[in-house]
């Protein structure tokens, strides 16, 4: 279906008549144990556009019973190549709908319709990456001299579980789904109850391309209704987890009763380190982009600008003309800058202004809730830049998780270095310099996951990604992502 179809659907009748109902169980939408359901809304409007079903214990206790059987008689003893055709087929077919994914995680998410092409773009290229390393999970062998073999194989891990947050729900899916099915795992998936359909629509495409009933199973509801009895299930063998902090600790502690692997992509606060000798105009795109993408709401955005003292006051005030000329809108009409996702979120971000204008901070552009300007409706918040934030003061060390930019001021490339590690989160940091030697210096030096150089976001699903510190642990994507959805098992026979 065409994009501008949906969207005159969706403006004559408020809703789509596509949307999927159900948890996606056994491979086809299926009634819930209690038939029970939410609103979702549309953060562009602040409107409710549809319904869908909230789980419980017992729907959560059929999908795992079903991803349990379908690994034991599907899909771990499939030969690779074969998984690898359904993987393949499956990146096909999410191309394919583009349109129909895009809006409806517009409608869900409050995104920019061109930024939810592009994660939709980019879950079918996690696909098509996976796909490509279903057949090569090769072993070792090991030197035991004549009178021995040794070697090791990667086995599944089992039944995995996936908790996806709202900021980039078919993203955070897909970065999920492909490597472990690539595994030979199976995938129960609960979304968050602020965007639940593309997670179950992306399972009814996996199914069509051929994935075998049970093999993915979605369950749509609440964090302590589904995702609690999710990552307590004892027949859960690993859990990938994106979200708070707050949860996360809760995720861990429910894979400590039983021994679950766990693998916990948390918060940030990520600094994009911008020295005086840095391309100037490579830097302002650089941060302009690392904050107000997806209104701030990614966790790895720059969402603290440390910027050198010769170059400040020029920099900022170019940055804060730039922020100006932003325009806000809802997603379908494809503004610089969307909405944020709920009225609770909205008030959050509002919270940390309110605090900060009583401390008497340098709020130099934004700093309020404001509306689409078109319709006087929505959940938006003003892209704001708050100027000189001391490195104690809570902007500079929460998540905020909106459009909003702390600047701390450096002295020199070494302060620089020292304010970007002061801070509980370590997942991204950004480094513009025009210096190859001192970038790779401070790359070596600031304690984070990944490191941009000149490029904030640059990479793809080929480079592995996950925290340092408070930001979490394991990694995902690339083929360290594929290994954690493995284990490996080492046999060593005596022959002689
Ligand atoms: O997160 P939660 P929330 C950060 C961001 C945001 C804050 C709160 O700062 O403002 O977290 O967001 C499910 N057992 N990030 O409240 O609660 C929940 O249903 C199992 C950063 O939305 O962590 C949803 O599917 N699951 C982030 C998912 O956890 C539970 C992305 C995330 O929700 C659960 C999102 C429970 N007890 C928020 N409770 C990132 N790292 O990108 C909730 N959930």
């Amino acid at each position: 279906t065409d994009a501008n179809d949906l969207i005159a659907e969706y403006r004559n009748t408020g809703t789509l008549g596509s949307l999927p109902m159900g948890h996606f169980i056994d491979g086809a939408f299926s009634e819930p144990v209690h038939n029970r359901t939410m609103e979702s809304f549309d953060p562009g409007t602040g409107v409710p556009f549809a319904r869908f079903t909230a789980g419980t214990k017992e729907d959560v206790d059929q999908a795992v019973a079903s991803s349990r059987l379908a690994f034991e008689a599907d899909w771990r003893d499939m030969a690779p190549v074969e998984r690898s055709r359904i993987l393949q087929r499956a990146a096909a077919l999410i191309l394919e709908n583009l349109d129909l994914l895009a809006v409806v995680e517009t409608l869900d998410s409050g995104k920019a319709l061109q930024e939810a092409m592009g994660d939709v773009r980019g879950a079918a290229r996690t696909f098509e990456y996976y796909a490509g390393a279903c057949d090569k999970l090769q072993g070792d062998s090991f030197p035991l001299g004549p009178d021995y073999i040794g070697y090791t194989i990667h086995e599944p891990v089992g039944v995995t579980a996936h908790i996806i947050p709202w900021n980039f729900p078919i993203s955070t899916a897909a970065r999920g789904f492909a490597p472990a099915l690539a595994a030979g795992c199976t995938v129960v998936a609960k979304p968050a109850e602020q965007t639940p359909y593309t997670a179950l629509i992306l399972a009814d495409l996996l199914h069509k391309a051929g994935l075998p009933a049970g093999v993915c199973n979605v369950v749509t509801g609440t964090g302590p209704e589904t995702g609690a009895p999710l990552t307590n299930h004892p027949g859960v063998d690993h859990i990938t987890f994106t979200g708070s902090v707050q949860t996360g600790r809760a995720v861990m502690k429910a894979a400590a009763e039983d021994i679950t692997r766990v693998v916990l992509e948390l918060g940030g606060k990520s600094p994009v380190v911008v020295l005086g000798d840095c391309d100037r105009e490579q830097a302002l795109a650089g941060v302009l982009g690392a904050i107000y993408e997806n209104a701030g709401q990614i966790c790895s955005a720059g969402s603290r600008l440390v910027v050198e003292k010769s170059i400040h006051d020029e920099f900022v005030d170019e940055l804060v003309a730039r922020t100006r000329a932003l325009n806000l809108g809802h997603g379908l009409a494809n503004p610089d800058v969307g909405p944020v996702n709920s009225s609770e979120h909205l008030a959050k971000i509002a919270g940390f202004l309110d605090r900060a204008r009583s401390r008497g901070a340098e709020i130099v552009t934004g700093g309020s809730v404001t509306e689409d300007p078109a319709t006087g409706q929505g959940w938006f918040f003003e892209p704001t830049i708050v100027n000189s934030v001391a490195a104690d003061d809570e902007l500079a060390q929460e998540e905020i998780f909106g459009p909003v930019l702390a600047v701390q001021v450096a002295d020199d490339a070494d302060h620089a270095l020292a304010l970007a590690n002061d801070c509980q989160y370590g997942l991204v940091a950004g480094i513009y310099t025009s210096n190859f030697a001192k970038a790779h210096q401070l790359a070596r030096k600031i304690d984070a996951g990944q490191i941009y150089i000149n490029e904030y976001f640059a990479g793809g699903i080929e480079v592995p990604f996950g925290g340092n510190k408070k930001s979490g642990f394991g990694r995902e994507k690339g083929l360290e992502g594929l290994a954690s959805y493995c284990k490996t098992k080492s046999i060593a026979a005596r022959i002689g």
